[in-house]
């Protein structure tokens, strides 16, 4: 048994029999097979290493998904370097944050925003900047083409890192989460099993996971992806969630992970129905609350019950509801039960278990947990337990009327958090560009309930001395400044902001009273379909 804990070991080792058979099949029917992935991301991982770095040099990655990002990501595994992956809405002054905080070593960009970016990689003193596009362009691939396949994967530690994933700070700082070898080797593992697909192997079937997640983020990166490089599952791979492109490759599926809002869209789709569904086994959400009403409509719609599970970028993923009815019954408003092998608890504030049905905040610990925050030390220790659980922030209790005690149900977060579209938002980064702006005294940002997103950023905003504000001008500064899906779905300009007694605002009474904003409108933000809704053949 290799003692190399690299993830990549542990991939290869589990690699199909047949390297000429299918991994990824691209939007567009091109096929690359588990050679091509093992060959492509050697080169890559010889060129990283013709530029002489150090193990543990960061790699920073702001490209578009493609199955080379994937080979990219999966080199710098084999190389022992850190992968940083940046999601691609991010603007100049996001950018400018996070490479002078994780100060990589290459940056890895798109080639129409090499000029726009190399600048900001040069000032974070990186000398080595590269490009990749979307269509097997741009220099990096151009670079390691220049480089034997050939190869061994470096030696790492359970605990050596493999990546930091940024996380928005609560204080508007973004931390950046250090998830090591061990973290994403354990999960992957334990997901294989529980999420069924080993036995699918084990029956002599070769699952079919449809793609349609983003690559810089935990859920598309280490769930999605993980799941079908360790699983020998072939990935469907769409640049995105578009409905027609779903719908038409379901029919060839077995397995689809997605935010909330792939469900109530797919269910938007009058045409969707059974018959796309024939050959799935497994619908996974994840990444934002899925409505018990969305999981009841999906299952009267096609027969499955989603299966909603739990995670963090601190965690990778922590509790889920079962797949196999021996495990236990998928219960829709619960987010499942503790993975085999993590520790969940639920706590009151002096960290002391709270007994069955009462709310607390949830803690957990195990080989998923991260080791901390990248140059964070201080704010790492304020996030764990004396006794070494990290506290997740948000709230919830076990069991509940007819639930199990062992099911979680969560209810809320002790952050000021919005999750809209599956993307965290926190208020106060957005608060700051705000309040930055002229004529602007104070705001306060929320979320509030949106057909499509689940939750949509609102800002409250107050005008310096009764200075007339002008709300899409205030969106317009916005954009252009911070990712787009950060950027408030609606300002509104008040007098004044409510607050209590000790004069803090009143984001509770701001999120009631601005709960209807979005209650009528039409499911925006929904790509129109690049072609009608197919029907399955
Ligand atoms: C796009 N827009 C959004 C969002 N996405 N606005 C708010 N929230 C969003 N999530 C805006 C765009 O800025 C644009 O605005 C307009 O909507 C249309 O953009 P488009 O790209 O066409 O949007 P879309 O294709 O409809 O994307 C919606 C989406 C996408 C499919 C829900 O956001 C998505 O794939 N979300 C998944 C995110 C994810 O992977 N989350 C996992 C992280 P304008 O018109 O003004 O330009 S959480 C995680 O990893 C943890 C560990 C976990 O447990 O999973």
């Amino acid at each position: 048994m290799s003692s190399n804990a690299n993830v990549y070991a542990a991939i290869e080792r589990r690699y199909p029999k047949d390297l000429d058979s299918v991994c990824i099949e691209t939007l567009d029917g091109l096929t690359y097979s588990w050679r091509d992935l093992h060959r492509a991301s050697g080169c890559i991982a010889n060129w990283l290493d013709s530029l002489k770095l150090k193990r543990g040099d960061r790699v920073a990655v702001q490209v578009e998904k493609s199955p080379e990002c994937l080979m990219l990501y999966l080199a710098t595994l084999r190389t022992g370097l850190v992968y940083v992956p940046l999601n691609t809405a991010y603007q100049r002054a996001e950018l400018d944050y996070f490479l002078r905080d994780a100060e990589p070593a290459v940056v890895v960009c798109t080639p129409p925003r090499l000029a726009e970016i190399e600048p900001i990689a040069r000032s974070a003193r990186c000398a080595n900047v590269v490009t990749l596009g979307e269509q097997r362009d741009g220099t990096l691939l151009a670079a390691a083409a220049a480089f034997p396949a050939d190869r061994d994967t470096v030696q790492r530690a359970a605990d050596d890192l493999a990546a930091i994933l940024y996380t928005s700070g609560t204080t508007g700082r973004s931390k950046g989460a250090m998830l090591s070898h061990r973290n994403l080797t354990s999960n992957a593992l334990t997901l294989d099993q529980f999420w069924g697909f080993e036995a699918a192997r084990a029956a002599g079937k070769r699952d079919v996971l449809l793609h349609a997640l983003p690559l810089f983020h935990v859920h598309g990166l280490f769930v999605a992806s993980h799941a079908a490089l360790f699983g020998g599952a072939k990935m469907l791979m769409l640049p995105r969630f578009d409905l027609a492109q779903v719908l038409e490759r379901l029919p060839r599926s077995t397995v689809m992970m997605g935010v909330p809002t792939f469900y109530t869209r797919l269910l938007g789709e009058p045409a969707f129905n059974r018959k796309h569904c024939r050959s799935m086994r497994l619908f996974i959400a994840g990444s934002a609350p899925l409505l018990a009403e969305t999981h009841q409509q999906f299952e009267q719609r096609t027969g499955h019950r989603i299966l909603e599970r739990y995670g963090m970028s601190e965690t990778v993923m922590l509790v889920s509801n079962p797949y196999f009815e021996s495990d236990g019954p998928r219960l829709a408003g619960t987010v499942g039960v503790p993975l085999p092998g993590v520790g969940v608890r639920v706590v009151d504030d002096d960290d002391t278990r709270c007994t069955v049905g009462e709310i607390g905040a949830v803690q957990v610990n195990g080989p998923n947990v991260f080791a901390g925050y990248w140059c964070m030390p201080d704010k790492t220790k304020d996030e764990f337990s004396a006794d070494g659980w990290f506290r997740t922030g948000d709230i919830g209790y076990f069991g509940g009327r007819d639930v199990p005690a062992r099911y979680l149900t969560l209810v809320g977060r002790s952050k000021d958090l919005i999750i809209s579209g599956g993307y965290n938002v926190y208020p106060k980064e957005i608060e700051g560009y705000i309040d930055d702006m002229p004529d602007v005294d104070e705001s306060a940002v929320i979320g509030v309930p949106h057909p499509d997103f689940g939750e949509a950023v609102v800002a409250i905003v107050v005008g310096n001395n009764g200075a007339v504000l002008e709300p899409t001008a205030l969106v317009d500064a916005l954009k252009g400044r911070i990712a787009n899906y950060k950027v408030p779905k609606r300002v509104f300009i008040v007098e004044q902001l409510p607050r209590n007694t000790m004069g803090k605002v009143q984001k509770n009474v701001l999120r009631e009273r601005y709960a209807g904003t979005f209650r009528s409108s039409p499911a925006v933000g929904v790509r129109p379909s690049s072609a009608p809704a197919a029907a399955p053949k």
